[in-house]
């Protein structure tokens, strides 16, 4: 079995110290550290860096920090999103801490926590995962409230600009400002870049790890559709003795090659964090052939010595770590293609 004193003998080796995609944070010990995806990760960590630096628990961070993400006007992971083909937004989250609890909703309306609810199933039911109207009904029943009907009005207009062809066509990078600025505009009218997705995954004071994801899936999706976001070992797998890693992208390759999962399993091997994701995206490469170019997959992990790494399909990728209060940087990832 593979335990923290294994690994560090492994660290100590340098073979887990990656080349490449290895960082390892400028601090010692069990120094907090939180990293996310995407550029909005950089608000999101703030939130999470306040548990963190007060020496508080990594689930309680990486939930905080992901509900900033899921309030925020401008980015799309909660209930401003794109919806559904049939117009009305779906929401999926997972949560995961130290001790592999685990819990998640799928196919959620009208609750502007999912990440909130999916904790409570972790907590208060003896089950993993709820979905639609059984998620939305045990929401109300730990007293979340039914938001209105309806779309924001970037959604409304995006929407209306969708009808007109109604091709499902996921625009790849659309998470990232720098990425649309050159290629894919995808401004809101409050100024602020879409996003559709957030995961999150931290280590704190007392060396424990926790992860979290939440999203409103691919926009346009056929009515139902659930990614991987909520699915523990696809979206998101913690192991407490190893690390944590966090998928985004294309929800339907990370479930067909058990994304994040199989990024920990790497990690357990010996691999750094960087180099675990390299090792599954080149699995996922294999896998979808020439097809690849045609979508987006990122993973970022983080092991049981703090350090992080990440790598995705192809070029537009970044992510934030954040090691504290002045020191939460944005980090472009590197790519297979
Ligand atoms: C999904 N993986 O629902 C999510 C989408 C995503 O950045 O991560 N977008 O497939």
């Amino acid at each position: 079995m593979f335990n923290r004193r294994k690994f560090l003998q492994l660290s100590s080796l340098g073979l887990t110290a990656a080349g490449f995609s290895g960082f390892r944070p400028k601090t010692a010990g069990n120094q907090p550290i939180v990293i996310s995806t995407w550029d909005a990760g950089i608000d999101a960590n703030k939130a999470a860096w306040k548990v963190l630096r007060n020496k508080g628990r990594a689930l309680d961070a990486v939930e905080q920090g992901v509900m900033v993400t899921e309030s925020s006007q401008g980015c799309c992971v909660g209930l401003g999103a794109n919806p559904d083909r049939d117009g009305y937004v779906t929401l999926d989250a997972s949560i995961m801490d130290e001790f592999a609890n685990c819990g998640a909703v799928a196919f959620l309306e009208r609750i502007k926590h999912p990440i909130q609810v999916a904790r409570k199933v972790m907590e208060n039911t003896p089950h993993v995962m709820l979905v639609g109207e059984g998620a939305q009904q045990f929401a109300l029943s730990q007293g979340f409230v039914l938001e209105k009907e309806g779309l924001s009005k970037d959604a409304e207009t995006e929407y209306k600009k969708w009808l007109e062809k109604s091709e499902y066509k996921p625009v790849i990078n659309i998470e990232n400002k720098k990425h649309q600025t050159a290629f894919a505009p995808a401004r809101l009218s409050d100024g602020s870049w879409n996003h559709d997705t957030i995961g999150m995954v931290a280590l704190d004071a007392a060396g424990n790890l926790s992860g979290s994801c939440t999203t409103s899936g691919q926009g346009f999706k056929m009515r139902g559709r659930v990614g991987d976001s909520p699915i523990i070992g696809a979206g998101l797998f913690v192991d407490n003795e190893v690390g944590a890693a966090v998928a985004t992208g294309q929800g339907e390759d990370v479930i067909r090659m058990g994304g994040t999962h199989t990024v920990i399993e790497l990690m357990r091997q010996g691999y750094a964090p960087g180099q675990a994701c390299k090792k599954a995206m080149e699995r996922l490469l294999k896998i979808k052939g020439s097809k690849a170019k045609e979508i987006q997959v990122a993973f970022i992990a983080l092991n049981k010595n703090g350090e992080h790494g990440a790598y995705c399909l192809q070029k537009g990728f970044n992510y934030a770590v954040c090691t504290g209060d002045d020191q939460n940087t944005l980090i472009e990832a590197k790519y297979l293609i």
